[in-house]
């Protein structure tokens, strides 16, 4: 309270007092601003000086001071020496905090802000209400000029392009790998914090690898890139990461259950029109009176043999199951499979975990389910494990198969907590336990999670 009797002469001096308030808070450890320090300067009138300090605490690892003649900082002037770039590389540079982002209120930008991730960032955003100053929703070429509903305003899409981030605080990207790839750096080199739902930058030894409720403090050591973990990844750490904590799991066996959704809205339509097909007669192959026809399939308690085209899979998914998502490897496993291992052992901060797993792509809409059998360094109960599951956060426990309640995609599509079940002793391991837990992979697996990370920032 002192500070703001002292400079209540200031035109903006909620603005002052309420920008070191929040630099102190958001400048953790040995970067912190302190509160007795920053009063200090304050009773002084000596703005500069907190300005230039503050910036110096921002930008560990590149302790370069701005020159700049800053007395007593308007917002503008604010905003100028703290984006000034440091640059040596975009992926070295250290955090860095804008005056935007200080007063609470962030310049957003949203890739592929019309496809099923980015459509459901927006809800996100907008339910958890988000401090958004301002949006730019930025799209494909194919998508530019169409417009996408925000908090009850339609906000045209934008181009992709190199100027796209200007003047922003934080870029989602959920276009795919090669759009991030290309434009994640321009982003940072724009000053913009980059939280990448794609798998461009996930195993780069600089870039954190974020599942708020396992490896928050991850987050502190970003230099402009976070990255979003692969959606069935982060279903299955989010029931078996509480188990590890206190059981230390050494190996994992895992099949995931993959709704078409994780392919993007092409492969909810091309669930949508093989089903269609198959129960009505594919339209554009329809001749009256042939075998395909709508009045020849109708009764038919079988879908159409004729095999239904396909585009995005390389079969038919409805009606049928697809041991196969993402490309194969030499070794046989899917990059999808590769990426449950790699990216459990980083989150979880255990590099000699073993993952092998099958993911596979089931004719469902929405939710990924994956079913675990664990093994740990640690003897433990079907109790112990069901009480630790029941009180971890973004999880719910849905375990009484005697009255065939367990978690199901259908049950928790639209949900922003996991739910686990089945769990019991596993018959083949040692200390193994296996269940099977379902999660919203556009929401925990992709959109909340990416909200949740720049709730950290
Ligand atoms: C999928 N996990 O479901 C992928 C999406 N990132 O295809």
């Amino acid at each position: 309270m002192d500070v703001l009797h002292l400079r209540r002469d200031q035109k903006d001096w909620r603005a002052q007092t309420r920008v070191i308030a929040l630099k102190n808070r958001l400048n953790s450890g040995e970067r912190r601003l302190p509160a007795c320090r920053s009063r200090q300067l304050a009773e002084t009138g000596n703005w500069r000086r907190i300005e230039l300090r503050a910036q110096k605490c921002c930008r560990q690892g590149c302790r370069q001071l701005q020159a700049g003649s800053l007395c007593s900082p308007s917002h503008d002037a604010l905003r100028g020496v703290l984006s000034s770039p440091c640059r040596p590389c975009f992926a070295q540079r250290g955090p860095k905090v804008t005056i935007d982002m200080l007063m609470g209120n962030y310049h957003i930008a949203v890739v592929g802000a019309t496809g099923a991730a980015g459509t459901e960032l927006l809800r996100v955003l907008e339910r958890r209400n988000f401090p958004v100053a301002s949006l730019r929703a930025i799209g494909s070429a194919r998508s530019a000029g169409k417009s996408v509903p925000f908090r009850g305003e339609s906000v045209p899409v934008e181009k992709l392009d190199d100027r796209c981030f200007d003047k922003t605080d934080i870029a989602f990207f959920s276009a795919g790998g090669d759009v991030s790839r290309n434009y994640v750096p321009i982003a940072c080199q724009s000053d913009a914090i980059a939280i990448d739902k794609s798998s461009a930058f996930r195993m780069e030894p600089h870039v954190p690898l974020v599942i708020p409720e396992i490896n928050a403090d991850d987050v502190r050591r970003h230099r402009g890139i976070i990255a979003n973990p692969n959606c069935t990844t982060t279903v299955m750490l989010m029931a078996l990461y509480p188990l590890h904590r206190i059981f230390h799991v050494r190996r994992v066996f895992a099949a995931s259950y993959q709704a078409v959704s994780g392919s993007g809205t092409r492969g909810v339509e091309e669930l949508t029109r093989q089903t269609r097909d198959a129960v009505h007669g594919p339209k554009s192959r329809t001749k009256p009176g042939s075998s395909t026809s709508p009045e020849a399939t109708a009764d038919k308690t079988i879908p159409a043999s004729v095999p239904p085209k396909t585009r995005i899979y390389p079969h038919p998914i409805a009606f049928n199951l697809l041991p196969h998502i993402d490309s194969f490897l030499d070794s046989g496993y899917t990059k999808e499979e590769v990426k449950m291992q790699d990216e459990a052992r980083k989150i979880m901060h255990s590099p000699a975990l073993r993952v092998s797993a099958t993911c596979v792509r089931v004719p469902i809409y929405r939710a990924h389910s994956v079913a675990v059998s664990a093994e740990f360094q640690r003897p433990l109960s079907v109790e112990q494990a069901r009480e630790i599951l029941s009180k971890a956060p973004g999880l719910e426990l849905i375990d009484e198969p005697h009255s065939n309640r367990y978690p199901m995609p259908l049950t928790v599509a639209g949900k922003d907590n996991c739910q686990v079940g089945r769990v019991r002793l596993d018959c083949a391991f040692e200390n193994g336990l296996s269940f099977w837990v379902s999660g919203d992979q556009l929401l925990k697996g992709a959109a909340l999670n990416a909200v949740q990370i720049a709730e950290l920032l």
